[in-house]
């Protein structure tokens, strides 16, 4: 194919010239052909004249000319060029290709004594120890010489043992699909063996404990649904913590399927969206208590996820809402509800819950905080079909009950969100909606899109319910 595309073009000027010039070329050329012509008249030479008849035979001899050895050596050689690159590219795209290979990681730990708040994985002591055994496989295998073949980790149980305590965790790599997963293990084993002779290591591996098991994408998948707040793309990669947009009110649609998937959207039937909401189980949505003022009979609402509204991706009906007993509608104080699905929703790359965090996390002022919804983009606007986020900053409760922001409006079960200058802003339709924190690629429920004065405008960001607040009420109700 490559071949007789090649020909094709390299001869065609050829053939172009010869038939579009013909005439042209022949006058041109008198004087050459003269020489050798033999026919002369009155001793002076005459220009050549060929016939139709002749025309053959002049290609034949110029085709003749131009396929001198070194042309045709040339020649050759690029169409070799051109085929060897080609089956280059051919081998890299298909051959070469690259694919996912999960590990399941079971080891020991004698430097560390187990807690018992390890075993709730919520727990700041949970989330804190994870990281460290997480970053620590991340400089196992990145500065490695197979580094760049490194995706991720991610600790699935921390549990107790006589000499420390036993880790299990999923280790991701990228490794051409030719490889099988029997030498990638030994590879991975090696580097790790090499690691723990060479490297200061935070922890201290106990090597005769250490397995590694090969797993399926769906294993993987199953094993990181024990786990909250991850988000994965549809090929089963992990989603890249989101780019920072700078401006629902200002914000983007939401890139890919999957970037927000605890995002749910309450409609009344009959009336459609009318807020947002979180999945915090498979049965589970937290949002906000006001949505709910209209009308509070389960049967009349559906609940759907994705990212758009129609088509939606999966879809229930509700069975129970659960207000907190002292949301107040005047000041917006307690605005939390919970309500519960009637069948149970399956974990995928698309539907997945969020962490709520333990009721510890502290959040300083100015930290990067995602909001998304399928509220209005200007206000009083329509709600939008495709989901929508924001960047925003959290902004302390002394600034925002400052007598030109809230004036004292904010309470301990509040939080605000946005930017003091305006431009940026959950909006009408968001409210119920999940304000996220990215916490080493795991994203922690903070806020609840609750209210605020219009949208968008300067000194006047959002307010959110403070999920921290709540988490020991949430407890209480669904036993999450
Ligand atoms: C609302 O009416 C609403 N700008 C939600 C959020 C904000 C204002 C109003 C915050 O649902």
């Amino acid at each position: 194919m490559v071949y007789l595309f090649f020909q094709q073009r390299a001869l065609q000027p050829m053939y172009q010239a010869s038939q579009s010039f013909h005439n042209l070329q022949l006058l041109d050329n008198s004087h050459k052909c003269a020489k050798y012509s033999p026919m002369r008249r009155n001793g002076k030479t005459k220009p050549v004249e060929f016939s139709e008849v002749d025309y053959p035979q002049v290609e034949y001899q110029r085709r003749q000319q131009f396929w001198d050895p070194i042309r045709l050596a040339l020649f050759t050689l690029a169409i070799v060029a051109i085929i060897g690159i080609a089956i280059g590219i051919v081998t890299h795209f298909v051959v070469e290709d690259d694919r996912s290979f999960y590990y399941l990681a079971s080891f020991k730990v004698t430097n560390i004594k187990y807690k018992e708040n390890y075993g709730m994985k919520s727990s700041r002591e949970f989330i804190e120890r994870s990281h460290q055994i997480e970053r620590m496989m991340s400089r196992i295998f990145r500065r490695s010489s197979g580094g760049g073949r490194f995706i991720k980790s991610h600790v699935i149980r921390l549990s107790p043992d006589e000499q420390g305590m036993n880790i299990l965790m999923v280790l991701m790599f990228r490794y051409p699909s030719t490889d099988s997963a029997e030498q990638i293990k030994k590879r991975i084993e090696r580097i790790l063996y090499q690691s723990l002779k060479t490297k200061q290591l935070p922890l201290t591996i106990n090597k005769s404990s250490f397995t590694l098991t090969s797993i399926d994408s769906k294993k993987m998948r199953n094993l990181l649904n024990s786990r909250c707040g991850i988000r994965m793309t549809s090929s089963n990669m992990p989603l890249p913590a989101s780019s920072s947009t700078e401006r629902i009110v200002q914000g983007r649609e939401t890139a890919m399927e999957g970037e927000w998937p605890w995002q749910a959207s309450l409609q009344l039937i009959g009336s459609g969206h009318q807020c947002g909401a979180s999945l915090i189980s498979n049965t589970w949505l937290l949002t906000a208590a006001h949505c709910f003022r209209k009308n509070k009979d389960p049967s009349q609402w559906i609940v759907t996820f994705g990212t758009t509204i129609t088509p939606p991706a999966v879809q229930r009906s509700l069975g129970k809402i659960i207000l907190h007993e002292n949301y107040h509608r005047e000041t917006n104080e307690n605005d939390i509800a919970l309500a519960q699905l009637t069948t149970r929703v399956e974990f995928s790359n698309i539907v997945q819950r969020v962490c709520l965090p333990d009721s510890s996390i502290k959040l300083p002022p100015k930290t990067s905080v995602f909001v998304t919804g399928f509220g209005s983009i200007v206000d009083d606007g329509p709600t939008q079909n495709k989901l929508r986020q924001a960047r925003v900053e959290t902004i302390s409760t002394d600034v925002c009950n400052r007598k030109d922001v809230y004036d004292g409006l904010i309470t301990s079960g509040m939080l605000c969100a946005g930017f003091m200058e305006g431009k940026v802003d959950a909006c009408k339709g968001d409210s119920g909606g999940p304000l996220v924190y990215d916490n080493h690629d795991i994203w922690y429920l903070v806020g609840i899109v609750s209210w605020g004065q219009s949208c968008a405008l300067p000194k006047k960001p959002g307010v959110y319910t403070r999920v921290t607040q709540y988490r020991e009420w949430i407890a209480s109700k669904t036993g999450i």
